[in-house]
C-alpha cells in the first residue's frame, strides 16, 4: 500500500492521477502548505516538497519523474508506459526528465526568482524571459503532438500524459492560453479530462473543467 502526500493541484496532482488509471492501492494523505512547509515533514521529503509517495517497506520516494517512473516500472501490467528496457521506454523518459527539469523546473524559478531578485523591474523581466523560456518548451511538445499525437507516445495514452496534463494547469498567464496557442495540446488535455477513472480525482482537486489553478 503506498501512501501519497498530496496537495490540491500541486505536484502530486499527476501521481494522484496515475494511482488512480493503474487502481493501484493507496491511501491518500491531503496536506495544506503549512504542514508541507512544517520541518517535520522534511524527514518524508527532504526538500519539503510536494510530491512525495510511501512505501510498503516505510521508505519515501520524492521527485515527481522519479516516482513516475517508479510506479510504471513497478506495476508493468497496467501499461502506463511503453515495455520496460524499449527504445520508447528510452524515449518516455527522455520526455518525463524534460517535463520534470525544463517545464516544472523553470516554472518553480519563476517563483523562487521573486525571492532572489528584489528590484521590482528586474523580477518582472526575468519572469517575463522565464515564461518565453517555457512557451518554447510547450512548443516542442505541441510540435510533437500535433505530429503523432494524440498522446505523448503516440496512440499509447501514458503517464507523460498525466504529467504534462498537470503542467498545462499552471500556465501563465493562464491554461487557456496555452490551449488557445497550443490547440494540440488542448486536444490532450480535454483527452485526459474525459477519462473515467479520473473523474473524482480530477474533480477532488478542482481542476476537472478548465481554469482550476491560480497562474503564477
Ligand atoms: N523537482 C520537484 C519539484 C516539486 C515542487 O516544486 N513541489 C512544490 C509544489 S508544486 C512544493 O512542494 N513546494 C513547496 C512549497 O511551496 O512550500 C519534483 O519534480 O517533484
Amino acid at each position: 500500500m503506498y501512501k501519497l502526500y498530496n496537495v490540491k493541484t500541486w505536484g502530486s496532482l499527476a501521481v494522484h492521477c496515475l494511482l488512480e488509471e493503474m487502481e493501484a492501492p493507496y491511501t491518500n494523505i491531503w496536506m495544506t502548505p503549512e504542514q508541507v512547509r512544517a520541518p517535520e515533514f522534511r524527514a518524508i521529503s527532504p526538500l519539503g516538497m510536494i510530491p512525495a509517495l510511501g512505501l510498503a517497506d516505510g521508505r519515501t520516494l520524492y521527485e515527481s519523474a522519479a516516482i513516475v517512473a517508479f510506479l510504471v516500472a513497478a506495476h508493468p501490467e497496467k501499461h502506463m508506459s511503453p515495455e520496460l528496457g524499449s527504445p520508447d521506454y528510452g524515449e518516455f523518459l527522455s520526455l518525463l526528465v524534460f517535463m520534470s527539469t525544463e517545464i516544472y523546473g523553470t516554472g518553480n524559478f519563476t517563483y523562487s526568482a521573486s525571492d532572489q531578485v528584489k528590484d521590482e523591474a528586474e523580477r518582472a523581466a526575468l519572469k517575463a524571459a522565464l515564461f518565453q523560456q517555457i512557451e518554447g518548451y510547450w512548443l516542442l511538445i505541441e510540435k510533437r503532438l500535433a505530429a503523432s499525437g494524440p498522446w505523448l507516445m503516440g496512440r499509447d495514452f501514458s503517464a507523460l500524459d498525466l504529467y504534462a496534463f498537470m503542467l498545462t494547469l499552471w500556465n501563465s498567464p493562464s491554461e487557456q492560453a496555452l490551449h488557445d496557442k497550443c490547440p494540440a495540446i488542448a486536444k490532450l488535455s480535454a483527452a485526459v479530462r474525459a477519462r473515467p477513472k479520473l473523474k473524482a480525482v480530477l474533480e477532488s482537486h478542482g481542476v476537472l473543467k478548465p481554469g482550476g489553478y491560480p497562474a503564477a
